[in-house]
């Protein structure tokens, strides 16, 4: 329909070529089950008090996060990062297409082979490709160009974004709000990340995606969007003294 059109159409991006999909031959089999059961939800009512202690202590543990880029080696068991990453897949999703894949790198040479693509592109990213004024916003961040964090980190969480899935009879699953869908799995990523007891930082390698890509054999139809190395800080770990917005500058209320 006319308005299925307009939305798919503010969906994809111009840049994201294999986001495109034909609708020439629009393909009406549904991606769930048309008779999908709606079952009740196991749910119970919190008190008042208790949910006010829960989501203070949320809270807390939250305004704790920093974002890390001295990370060490010391190792850390596996089954934490099935678990962040279990924890990322209980996102919710446009129409449930969970458009997402997480790639977990723990050998060293590859860690070594996507931190050479990185740093070449980030060292023209910061002295040519990045504005004065980028450059200049991120000094007091003291950010460069050498990361060691990607080799240093047990490991790399590399979040792929499905720009549409592939249906059991081979056709093309749109992935509808895929941008959004992804963005708040990574929330989730970072809250789990962060509740066990790991540090990363947000990074969102410039011009890596294809490389990387290619590197990792995913197919053209995912798209690399985000990059967290994950482990405990260095001993010596400094981080910027930065501040958070009170509640009286981020929220108003009607
Ligand atoms: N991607 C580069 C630059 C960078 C950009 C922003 I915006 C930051 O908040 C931090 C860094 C890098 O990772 O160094």
């Amino acid at each position: 329909s006319t308005v299925c059109r307009g939305n798919y159409n503010t969906l994809s991006k111009k840049t994201d070529e294999a986001a495109e999909v034909s609708e020439d031959h629009p393909d009406l089999s549904p991606a769930l089950p048309t008779n999908l059961q709606h079952i009740p939800l196991q749910f119970e009512v919190v008190p008042s008090q208790v949910l006010i202690k829960n989501s203070e202590n949320f809270y807390k543990l939250m305004n704790k996060r920093r974002s890390v880029r001295n990370l060490s080696s010391r190792p850390v068991p596996k089954e934490v990062i099935y678990n962040i990453v279990k924890t990322a897949g209980t996102s919710p999703s446009g129409a449930h297409t969970e458009p997402w894949t997480f790639a977990v790198i723990e050998s060293m040479d590859m860690k070594e082979k996507i931190r050479a693509i990185i740093e070449g592109e980030e060292e023209t990213n910061y002295k040519q490709r990045m504005s004065k004024t980028w450059t200049t916003d991120l000094k007091p961040l003291k950010t460069y160009w050498i990361k060691p964090y990607l080799t240093k980190a047990p490991y790399l969480i590399l979040v792929f974004k499905q720009m549409y899935g592939v249906k059991s009879d081979g056709s093309k699953k749109l992935h509808y709000y895929n941008e959004q869908s992804l963005s708040i799995a990574v929330g989730f990523l970072l809250a789990a990340i962060h509740n066990a007891g790991l540090y990363t930082v947000t990074t969102t390698p410039l011009n890596c995606g294809p490389s990387i890509r290619s590197l990792l054999n995913r197919p053209s139809s995912e798209k690399l969007v985000f990059l967290f190395p994950v482990g405990f800080p260095a001993d010596n770990c400094l981080v910027p003294d930065l501040h958070r917005k009170p509640l009286s500058e981020i929220m108003v209320e009607y």
